[in-house]
């Protein structure tokens, strides 16, 4: 059965994330879906890009498919990790993705949702990043896309806490552009979308490339790298890292003994 659908219409194609017993973790095979999808789009000339869960989802994402983490001793978030793919393809599809987003957004799923050029939810939509909870080793990628969207010390709020903050907290914060009611969320996301689709592609597709390319534009040393990455295998290496996946498996909370 196909863990997403997909329309298109009036130039605007829709990605609809549809794995509820899983509450849309992003497996490997859901990423594969969507990143077709998205593939198929960039062929038909796609002007504007929806991607969300089903109407009144109580869940948009419920973040990196853990039961695809790798044990210790292998990062789990390196280039080639599906979720990677995702926000890259999402980042580097040449049309504006509009992020309808409904329910709770977990772990990596804010990251996905980041990914989107414009960000519109509901009032109950709220946003975690886990990777505290789990034990997981953030990446840059995932770094670099919280600081460019909130100020440092809201980013280490949602980083250590790994707690919800809800719709309004994001709106206030720039993280997302518009709160709108369940009812509306849906209509007002296509009219936005029309807006987009009305306007030159060439021009939006090259200015939403400039913004990337400026926006991930970091000095970073051999040095720094090699530290930084040194840093996350003593995470990902830990007892505490598969302590988390543990946890997580047998449903339990995790034990985590800093080491
Ligand atoms: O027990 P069954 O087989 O029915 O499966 C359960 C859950 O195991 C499964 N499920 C997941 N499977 C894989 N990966 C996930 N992320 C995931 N989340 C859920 O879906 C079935 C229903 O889950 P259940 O009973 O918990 O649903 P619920 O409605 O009571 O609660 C929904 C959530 C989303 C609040 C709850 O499922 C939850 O807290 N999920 C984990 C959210 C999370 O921590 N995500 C971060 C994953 S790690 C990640 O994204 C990155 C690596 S990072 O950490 O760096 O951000």
């Amino acid at each position: 059965m196909p863990l997403i659908l997909t329309e298109t219409q009036d130039a605007i194609g829709t990605v609809v994330m549809n794995h509820a017993q899983k509450r849309n973790a992003l497996s490997e095979a859901m990423i594969g879906e969507i990143t077709t999808a998205l593939e198929c789009f960039r062929e038909q000339n796609i002007r504007a890009a929806v991607l969300r869960a089903p109407a009144a989802a109580k869940v948009w994402s419920a973040g990196h498919d853990v039961s695809e983490l790798p044990d210790r001793g292998r990062d789990p978030l390196g280039w080639g990790d599906s979720l990677r793919v995702l926000v890259r393809a999402i980042q580097e599809f040449p049309a504006p993705v509009i992020a309808l987003l409904e329910g709770g957004v977990w772990g990596g799923g804010c990251e996905v949702a980041m990914a989107c050029d414009i960000l519109v939810a509901t009032p109950e939509t709220t946003f975690a990043i886990t990777p505290a909870k789990l034990g997981v080793p953030y990446n840059l990628g995932g770094i670099l896309t919280l600081m460019n969207m909130v100020p440092l010390p809201v980013a280490k709020e949602m980083l250590f806490t790994a707690q919800p903050i809800p719709a309004a907290q994001a709106l206030n914060l720039g993280v997302i552009n518009y709160i709108k009611p369940a009812a509306e969320i849906e209509a007002f996301v296509y009219g936005l979308a029309g807006q987009i689709v009305a306007n030159s592609p060439l021009s939006i597709a090259v200015m939403k490339e400039e913004l990337r390319l400026l926006a991930s534009a970091r000095t970073l040393s051999p040095e720094l790298f090699e530290r930084i990455q040194g840093l996350r295998r003593i995470v990902y290496d830990s007892q505490d890292y598969q302590e988390g996946l543990d946890a997580f498996r047998e449903k339990r909370k995790p034990r985590f003994g800093g080491k």
